[in-house]
């Protein structure tokens, strides 16, 4: 689909029914698939026990996993909070939508390019109703807020969870609110009020789902639990021995179990695509063991590797796994297949097509490689590092997925090699560069404390 299609197509849509480009009118008989994406804040690799946590209890997930496919390498886009949803809801690397490292902070002028196609606009222009729900952190301006990107509906936080009065001083940030499309719901004022950000995202998406379950629908459901600082509702704080770590991923847990259950009785699991992942590596308090890293900084495999689960009753064999290359760039072009659309054509989309990845977790991955930030690649099972400030690193994944033993001194052809990629990728990107969008006279939501 080129841009002329998709504006085309938007406009039908916007006039009512189910709309298809003309190259996908054959799929009209069949029944389009729904699509939930619960994207979790600060996850890391080893925090559910899918993905043998010891100490977090995740019935809802297991069953998920074992009703679906575990997915052992699957990335995002990068390693904070802003460029990596940039990246999920556009199908490309961060850097190429104009998102660097940073992420936003309330009231700046920077915001997702409204230019861009996000995953909501395509399905929109598909037919879909699409949500929504959770913390967007791609622009405050009300330019770039989910209604003005491709979501019907919107309910949730403009950005983290910690860009709130009690959080830097030196920020003086403003009240953090609950929007509810382009309105303030309510402000989260206090800890019990942070405790209440999974359910308020969670009952949201699911009375969604209700009120949608005649149509094909969009969820996207990016908790900001368990980004800092956290607090967590009594029960889970209970059930966890007072350990708001646990609590916070168990009630993400609980948050899975909410729709999937939704899902089933209203018999529409059979017919909906869900995918669990996180946006980065681990904050504090949470692992990515057995890998190595954490949120943020250097590119090991824990810091852009996460914990991530698909499901679809009758489609997605039961209890498989999948150690193939997939990311979160992957979802757009593969929810256009199945969606009997395609991905935009008019411009560099670096996700690629899964969908038989997940409807046959066995087969080869169409990635053979995948590219860390600016500083690292891995082809197979070699995995690159780069930096002005340190020395290489090469690491054999197959034998040391923990990435200990910097293997460049016996291989220095094979870094060469790697490093040639990573050269050849960055400059592909500057070429193909498409820039983050910048609002005149910025100002936050609700005025900053006097
Ligand atoms: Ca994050």
């Amino acid at each position: 689909m080129n841009r002329r299609d998709f504006l085309k197509n938007c406009v039908a849509a916007a006039a009512g029914g189910v709309v298809l480009s003309n190259r996908s009118l054959k799929v009209e008989s069949i029944k389009l698939p729904n699509f939930v994406i619960i994207f979790i804040d600060d996850m890391g690799y080893g925090d559910i026990e899918p993905f043998d946590s010891p100490v977090n209890k995740t019935p809802h997930l297991n069953r998920m996993a074992e009703e679906g496919v575990t997915f052992r390498s699957f990335y995002v886009g990068w390693t904070a909070c802003s460029p990596s949803r940039a990246s999920l809801l556009t199908g490309c690397y961060a850097k190429r939508v104009g998102f660097d490292g940073k992420v936003n902070f309330p009231g700046e002028p920077r915001g997702l390019n409204p230019t861009e196609i996000t995953i909501a606009d395509m399905l929109k222009a598909q037919g879909y109703t699409t949500g929504c729900f959770g913390k967007w952190h791609l622009g405050d301006q009300p330019e770039f807020m989910p209604n003005k990107q491709g979501f019907d509906y919107y309910y949730g936080t403009p950005y983290s969870n910690d860009m709130w009065p009690l959080g830097a001083a030196s920020r003086n940030y403003p009240p953090l609110p609950v929007m509810r499309n382009d309105k303030v719901d309510w402000v989260v004022e206090d800890g019990d009020d942070q405790a209440m950000l999974c359910k308020a995202f969670t009952d949201e998406a699911v009375a969604f789902i209700r009120r949608n379950r005649h149509k094909p629908f969009f969820v996207y459901l990016p908790h900001s639990f368990v980004h800092g600082p956290r607090f967590a509702r009594a029960e889970f704080m209970a059930a966890a021995g007072g350990d708001v770590n646990r609590a916070h991923v168990e009630e993400c847990d609980w948050s899975v179990g909410q729709v999937l259950g939704t899902l089933r009785e209203l018999n529409l699991d059979k017919n909906t695509l869900v995918i669990f992942t996180s946006d980065n590596g681990p904050a504090g308090g949470m692992t990515a063991a057995p890998l190595r890293g954490k949120k943020g900084g250097p590119v090991y495999e824990g810091h852009m590797r996460e914990p991530t689960l698909a499901w679809w009753p009758g489609k997605i064999p039961a209890g498989s796994v999948c150690d193939g290359i997939a990311t979160t760039m992957d979802l757009l072009p593969t929810f256009a297949k199945l969606a009997g659309t395609e991905a935009p054509t008019d411009r560099v989309i670096d996700g690629k097509d899964i969908s038989k990845l997940l409807l046959e977790p066995g087969s080869k991955s169409p990635h053979d490689r995948v590219f860390y930030k600016e500083t690292g690649v891995r082809l197979g099972k070699w995995k690159l590092l780069v930096g002005d400030s340190k020395d290489w690193e090469l690491y054999d994944l197959e034998t040391d997925l923990s990435e200990q033993n910097n293997v460049i001194a016996e291989h220095p052809e094979i870094a060469n090699q790697l490093e040639e990629l990573l050269t050849a990728h960055l400059a592909e990107i500057e070429e193909n560069f498409r820039p983050a969008a910048f609002a005149e006279n910025p100002k936050t939501i609700l005025p900053r404390p006097e």
